[in-house]
């Protein structure tokens, strides 16, 4: 019978060459020789529009999740993404309104808004259900890792190519490991404020 004693926690602190604590990094434990899992049916997440705003900037799910893209502005928002792993483009649709999407292939998904081009967000569709995004601080940890190897990746948008490879890790039960990840950056570009591009209200 499983219990919190056979599950271990991952920790992972993410920085950048120079030292600086990198937020809005996913990382994912993929248990080693395991295929990509699809999440529980009926998982779901959030991606909220608030004040020209996508919130998260980075959202990763497990794919087979539902994402609800609900609108909190008082005027209108178009959803789409062009990205290999889900092309998509919502209605337009206005206050306390909300779009579903269901995200079953693993990668990034880039999210714009066809009104307001200041709006970006990356929703992470992962194939293991053992992901976290780090904090401001740089760190967050992985919980209830039943015991085993994962190989440990990190992603984070800006990243350079082929960054993000943490190795193997080995989670004991009821143990702790540290994974610690220096990525290089392209650039360092989040999501712009509202009238950055377009002064109008629709
Ligand atoms: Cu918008």
């Amino acid at each position: 019978m499983g219990t919190a004693s056979q599950a271990g926690t991952l920790n992972a602190k993410v920085s950048t060459p120079d030292g600086k604590p990198l937020a809005m990094a996913v990382v994912t434990a993929i248990p080693v020789g395991a295929a990509p899992a699809v999440a529980k049916p009926g998982s779901k997440a959030v991606m909220v529009q608030a004040s020209k705003q996508f919130m998260p900037f980075v959202l990763p799910v497990q794919m087979g999740t539902t994402v609800e893209f609900p609108n909190r502005d008082p005027f209108r928002h178009q959803v789409y993404s062009f990205s290999p792993a889900k092309t998509f483009e919502l209605k337009l649709y206005g206050s306390a309104e909300s779009g579903t999407v269901t995200f079953d292939k693993e990668g990034v998904v880039p999210l714009g808004c066809n009104i307001h081009d200041n709006m970006l967000a990356y929703i992470y569709v992962v194939g293991t259900p053992y992901f976290a995004v780090t904090a401001d601080a740089g760190e967050n940890k992985i919980a209830d890792l039943p015991a085993g190897r994962y190989t440990v990746n990190v992603w984070h948008p800006n990243q350079k190519a082929g960054q993000g490879q943490a190795g193997v890790v080995q989670i004991a039960a009821s143990g702790e490991a540290t994974v610690t990840v220096q990525m290089e950056l392209k650039r360092n570009r989040g999501q712009r404020k509202p009238g950055a591009v377009d002064e109008n209200e629709y």
